[in-house]
């Protein structure tokens, strides 16, 4: 698929300490040590519908490791997916009488829209389900032939699930107990109750076609792909087995996560999938789950069409830790729109205080798991110092700018 335009990043004199995350299977917070090359898969959207605050505040957080990465020399290979092809997408297809990858392709060009608003850096290989259906059914073949993957003996849907118990350390990303584990499969998105599984979350790897369901040819006949598999096979296939950073949101640790790494280690056993597991907080709209079910969504569309600027969307999604679930308020808006002004008011001044500190502290409250609270706190202090008392460095100004539009992506 295509993916979006590249916005420029201005290089910024020195270098910050390397980067430390948290990781969610480790439990703790330790440096990422990426090669050369740093590597990074990131869980797309589900094109139905636009995109809102939650998706977003999710790619501006992996967007901030894409631009420490850079900042620190490294070239990083980004990749993403779509799934452009699931449950949800026929549903809201049905509902309004039109053809589910129309609604998919239509949803997805208006994703692209709004990350290059919030000038989010694009993946190097943005990749659909759709796309890559031939690389799903090779990981199923595998999976069959050494028997981490059975049929479900139905004559009617002889759907090919994965044994939850194939690889020995299945469960280390998550962490979770078994009724935990059971509770998130059967709340996001597993099917407990098919008949003829060998353990209730065995997760489904290829669907056979149903009637109305679009289907692909395959050794084990007409179907389509599993969820987690996509992402198993979007990332091994591109980045391979021991990438540095997986990303997603919190609501995609289990089952999600735990099953792409478990299919992964199957195909490529001895190594960790992902050498971090890192998720982001949930966005909730004035203290409430942001969710499609309770009808409270605030989509970046909608706020760009209200010509809100979208870099006050940006300082207003990372104005807190990205690991705490969060809300949006207008309020947080009103408040992210001033300190945006004051920011800008400061970088537009001729002269300024001494900035080298305030660009090394910026630098070390983001490489410190991404401590945007800290590291806007700094920009703070310098633009407040800079608009009241003013300073005789010329190139002070620009630097801050440089390092803010680099570092944190707003300008
Ligand atoms: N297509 C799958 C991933 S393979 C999916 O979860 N799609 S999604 O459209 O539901 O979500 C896209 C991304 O946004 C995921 O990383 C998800 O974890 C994240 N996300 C969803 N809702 C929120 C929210 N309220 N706050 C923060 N992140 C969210
Ligand atoms: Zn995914």
């Amino acid at each position: 698929m295509q993916s979006w335009s590249e916005t420029p990043i201005p290089t910024v004199a020195g270098t910050g300490p390397p980067l430390r995350l948290y990781d969610t299977s480790d439990r703790q917070v330790r440096p990422v040590t990426p090669g050369k090359t740093a590597t990074m898969y990131v869980c797309g959207i589900t094109p139905y519908d636009a995109t809102h605050l939650g998706h977003a505040a999710t790619y501006l957080t992996f967007d901030l490791v894409n631009r420490l990465w850079r900042d620190a020399g490294h070239d990083v290979h980004y990749v993403q997916n779509v799934t452009d092809v699931d449950d949800p997408l026929f549903e809201r297809a049905a509902r309004d009488g039109e053809d589910w990858m129309v609604l998919g392709m239509r949803e997805t060009a208006l994703f692209r829209e709004d990350m290059e608003a919030l000038r989010v850096l694009p993946p190097r290989d943005y990749i659909g389900a759709v796309e890559s259906v031939n690389e799903v059914v090779e990981f199923v073949e595998k999976m069959l032939a050494s028997g981490a993957a059975y049929v479900v003996d139905d004559s009617q849907y002889p759907d090919v699930y994965f044994r939850a118990d194939a690889t020995e350390q299945f469960g280390y990303e998550s962490g979770y107990d078994r009724p935990t584990m059971e509770r998130f499969f059967a709340e996001r998105g597993g099917d407990p109750d098919r008949p003829g599984k060998r353990d209730k979350i065995d997760a489904i790897v290829w669907r056979a076609q149903r009637p109305g369901e679009p289907g692909w040819p395959s050794p084990f006949g007409m179907g389509r792909p599993g969820w987690h598999i996509e992402c198993a096979a979007i990332a091994l296939n591109r980045i391979g087995s021991g990438f540095d950073v997986q990303g997603g949101g919190s609501d995609l640790i289990f089952p999600h996560h735990e099953f792409s790494a478990a299919h992964a280690e199957s195909i490529v056993p001895g190594r960790r999938f992902a050498r971090h597991y890192v998720h982001t907080g949930m966005i909730g709209l004035d203290g409430e789950k942001m969710s499609k079910s309770r009808g409270n969504l605030v989509f970046v569309s909608k706020l760009r069409a209200q010509q809100v600027d979208p870099a006050a969307v940006r300082v207003g999604l990372l104005a807190e830790h990205y690991r705490q679930d969060r809300s949006w308020t207008a309020d947080a808006l009103e408040q992210a729109q001033a300190r945006l002004a004051r920011w800008r008011a400061a970088f537009a001044l001729p002269t300024g205080p001494a900035a080298e500190d305030t660009v090394a502290r910026i630098r070390q409250h983001l490489a410190d798991d991404l401590d945007t609270p800290k590291a806007f706190d700094a920009i703070d202090g310098w633009s407040e110092n800079a608009l009241r008392y003013g300073g005789s460095d010329a190139d002070a100004p620009g630097l801050v700018a440089d390092a803010v539009d680099a570092l944190v992506g707003v300008r």
